[in-house]
């Protein structure tokens, strides 16, 4: 019988490369479609992924809508991507955070309760659990202290999966995901934000690019690494949690200097500090230890920050040359 995976978030850039990864594998992928005002497709025609799912409409915050989602589906394997994910936003909308970061994770958990408690279900928890962190090098065992809404209502949301891997005997994983970033991240997270201006500072479209915290260090990886770790959690005969990261911290600043050098320019000609992008509570240096994902998992990173930002640039200049 082939395997059937439902993905929340499949809208999202880690919705998308785990949707290309599962249908390069042979799985039927559905995915759950929060339906808005506007096309939400644009990264699912990128990796030519839309015209060979199924997308069924629901909210993560509407446990009806999910039951229904996986009676259609039938899923083997569930993925729960679906998150209000940008940490800046979420001082600015603490309610829904918690509704869909947090409540939303017992809604899927519960859904496959009443469904199928034998299918297996990713979380998609995250190094923000970890904020103002307790060790130098963050790992499986590191105690958390989240920062923002965001890392509040994702902790509820590690813990739940936790609680019902316990509780009810389900293959329910958790990865603890470090940054991880493409070309189909949002423009409204830094990296982006720093590859489609430099694309258009070098193409005079742009004259300075205004940033915070410049000094914010992060362990950054590529997308497309981290959804296979996704994946190979769940062939595992036992659920379980793993922190996945690349084991490297940069600054917000040197990610910059690798951007703007892509296109010979220099970062300090063109970066400005502007306060309105600092958070109220910040959290300023995350570094993960992935020991446990190579040893179990035989999974590392591939991808340097270099290669991802070069990455990231070059297509910003081909899709910034195209408007
Ligand atoms: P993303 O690009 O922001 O995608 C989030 C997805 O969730 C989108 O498809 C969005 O739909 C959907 N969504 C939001 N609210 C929803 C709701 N109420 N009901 C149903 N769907 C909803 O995030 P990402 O970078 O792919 O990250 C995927 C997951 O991993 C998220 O849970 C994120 O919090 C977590 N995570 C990310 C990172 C990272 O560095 N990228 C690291 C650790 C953990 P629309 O497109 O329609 O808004
Ligand atoms: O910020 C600093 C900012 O918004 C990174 C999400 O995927 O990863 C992401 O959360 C750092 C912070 O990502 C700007 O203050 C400076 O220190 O790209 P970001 P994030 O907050 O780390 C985690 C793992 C997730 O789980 C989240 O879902 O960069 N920074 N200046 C800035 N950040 C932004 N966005 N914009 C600036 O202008």
């Amino acid at each position: 019988m082939s395997k059937r995976a439902f993905i929340t978030g499949i809208t999202g850039q880690d919705g998308a490369y785990l949707a290309r990864f599962l249908l390069d594998k042979g799985y039927e992928v559905f995915g759950l479609l929060a339906r808005r005002s506007s096309s939400t497709s644009w990264r699912l025609e990128y990796l030519n992924v839309l015209s060979h799912i199924k997308l069924i409409d629901g909210d993560l915050t509407d446990l009806a809508a999910i039951i229904r989602a996986l009676r259609i589906a039938k899923p083997t394997e569930i993925y729960n991507l679906g998150a209000q994910s940008f940490v800046g936003s979420s001082w600015d909308q603490p309610i829904l955070t918690g509704q869909a970061t947090g409540i939303g994770v017992t809604n899927v958990l519960e859904a496959i309760r009443l469904t199928d408690s034998s299918a297996r279900f990713y979380q998609a928890s995250t190094s923000e659990m970890f904020g103002l962190i307790q060790e130098t090098t963050q790992s499986e065992k590191t105690p958390f202290y989240p920062r923002s809404p965001y890392g509040v209502a994702k902790l509820y949301g590690h813990w739940m999966t936790v609680n019902y891997r316990e509780s009810f005997n389900m293959h329910a994983s958790s990865g603890i995901l470090f940054n991880h970033e493409s070309p189909l991240r949002g423009i409204e997270f830094v990296t982006r934000k720093v590859t489609d201006g430099v694309a258009r500072i070098k193409l005079g479209r742009q004259k300075s690019l205004m940033l915070g915290n410049i000094d914010a260090q992060r362990d950054w990886g590529f997308a497309g690494d981290y959804v296979e770790a996704m994946w190979l959690m769940l062939q595992q005969d036992q659920p379980d949690d793993y922190v996945i990261a690349t084991g490297v911290t940069t600054t917000v600043r040197d990610m910059c200097r690798i951007a703007f050098e892509r296109v010979g320019l220099d970062y300090e000609n063109y970066v400005k500090i502007d306060p309105r992008y600092y958070r109220p509570a910040e959290v300023e240096v995350l570094l993960g230890n992935p020991a446990k994902a190579k040893s179990r998992l035989a999974w590392s990173a591939k991808t340097s920050l270099k290669e991802l930002i070069e990455m990231m640039v070059d297509a910003d200049l081909a899709r910034v040359s195209a408007q």
